[in-house]
């Protein structure tokens, strides 16, 4: 069994819940699921400057726009990452050229990261399409067990990191064992991916950041803390930030490897993960696709709505996830200077998919989508079509323009219909086909 939504929803403050396949159920009492119940609110204006005065053309968003709301997203919600650059040390610990059955060239690389004499170690693994004639485009993203559950395969090494427990995984104590090989593997289905013509990066979410509030003393904040400091400041990063700035080193990775198209690499996370994941390519202008998998509130979903997941529930279930200044709107939605429309925009005029599942009312599938569309007045001044409606399409009724958005039937979790769909969007934009990589469709 994954460890899924409500397996990683067990913590201080929903261990009283049980755990019950029904995603509803498992909720805590006092979320509001009921549409009719969600109070009238007015979005900030994307394109309205702080100052009232209206973004005009392309170069009032891109040079003073774009930067006001990137600072409030940095000093309001996910805290400043820092400014000073960690040196890195890039490592092929192994390669595998027969790879799933001869399918895939598999690297697994250590990314070290070093600042101010301390140090932090990812392992990145990457699996590229055996037959490839050139550098392939990448799909990136971090996951939630450990590099050796995204595929049974017994040769990748299992992760020695903290772990969530999870009995169910074997995992006991905090460290993982061989019961957790392959348990993630339906969310990345990598031979489907690989027989598109695309690779596959992944690192190990907890390699970057424990998911655990320990008043930062692990992950990347002790590389950057000034002397005497002990932990982040009130506008400084959070864990999220942190896993966004991994997926930055990630990348840095990337764009060394000659068998990476790095103008062609997709940072994807799924829901905590897919928080990071926007917020990543916010962040890094070099991530050429951004893809939310059900990211919910903090991610896609409009704050504002207060439908399912809300801000005082995330900070007092997440302390260590966004900045302490986010804290001060729990309750207080109306109060932000920003919503999720606003992170989205940031992605533009690159191409963003979000995507929901019907059964996750707690990431609030209508605020993704809506999040998507009021993003979309960015896109239009930058020349791109944005979502091209403002109708929520049915279930397994993908849009794709220049913002793709679909709904599938389900749970909280990543499908091979998400994939497929994230697939047919980068074909649409990079117009991958089967000629361009001569890898076999
Ligand atoms: C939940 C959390 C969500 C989402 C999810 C996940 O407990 O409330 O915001 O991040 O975890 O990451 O699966």
């Amino acid at each position: 069994m994954l460890i899924d939504y409500q397996m990683m929803q067990m913590n201080m403050a929903t261990a009283t819940l049980l755990l019950v396949t029904g995603v509803a159920a498992a909720q805590p009492a006092g979320i509001n699921y009921d549409e009719s119940k969600v109070p009238a609110y007015k979005l900030p204006d994307n394109l309205v400057m702080a100052s009232g005065r209206p973004v005009a053309s392309a170069s009032d968003w891109t040079k003073r726009r774009r930067p006001e709301i990137l600072r409030l997203f940095e000093s309001q919600m996910f805290g400043r990452s820092p400014s000073a650059s960690a040196k890195l040390d890039f490592e092929l610990l192994a390669r595998n050229d027969k790879a799933l059955a001869g399918q895939a060239i598999r690297k697994i690389v250590s990314i070290e990261m070093s600042h101010n004499g301390r140090k932090l170690k990812a392992e990145l693994m990457l699996h590229l399409p055996a037959g490839a004639i050139g550098p392939v485009p990448v799909f990136l993203g971090l996951n939630f067990n450990g590099n050796h559950a995204v595929h049974p395969d017994p040769s990748i090494p299992i992760t020695k990191q903290w772990v969530r427990n999870n009995p169910d995984l074997g995992i006991t104590g905090n460290r993982s064992t061989e019961r957790s090989r392959g348990s993630a593997a339906s969310r990345w289905p990598l031979a489907e991916i690989l027989a598109r013509g695309y690779g596959v990066a992944t690192i190990y979410y907890g390699d970057i950041d424990p998911d655990f509030d320990d008043g930062f003393q692990n992950g990347p904040h002790p590389l950057f803390y000034k002397p005497g400091q002990t932990r982040p400041g009130p506008e400084e990063w959070g864990t999220i930030g942190a896993w966004a700035w991994g997926l930055s080193r990630a990348m840095d990775y990337l764009a060394s490897d000659k068998d990476v198209d790095a103008r062609r690499v997709a940072v994807m996370g799924h829901s905590r993960l897919g928080k990071a994941a926007l917020w990543a390519g916010a962040l890094d202008e070099r991530f050429a696709i951004v893809i939310s998998n059900d990211s919910g509130c903090g991610g896609a979903a409009l704050s504002r709505r207060q439908f399912g997941e809300t801000v005082e529930r995330i900070n007092t279930a997440f302390p260590h996830w966004f900045s302490d200044t986010f804290k001060q709107y729990n309750g207080k939605e109306d109060d932000l200077p920003l919503d999720q429309h606003m992170l989205l925009a940031l992605i533009a005029p690159r191409p963003l998919y979000v995507a929901s599942a019907q059964e996750d009312q707690w990431a609030d599938p209508r605020g993704e989508f809506l999040s998507a569309v009021h993003a979309g007045p960015v896109y239009q001044l930058l020349g791109k079509q944005g979502l091209g409606t403002s109708e929520m399409p049915a279930v397994h009724q993908p849009i794709m323009k220049t913002i793709g958005y679909h709904i599938r039937e389900g749970k909280h979790d990543v499908t091979l219909y998400d994939w497929q769909r994230y697939m047919d969007f980068a074909d649409l934009h990079w117009r991958v086909s089967k000629s361009t990589f001569g890898v076999k469709k």
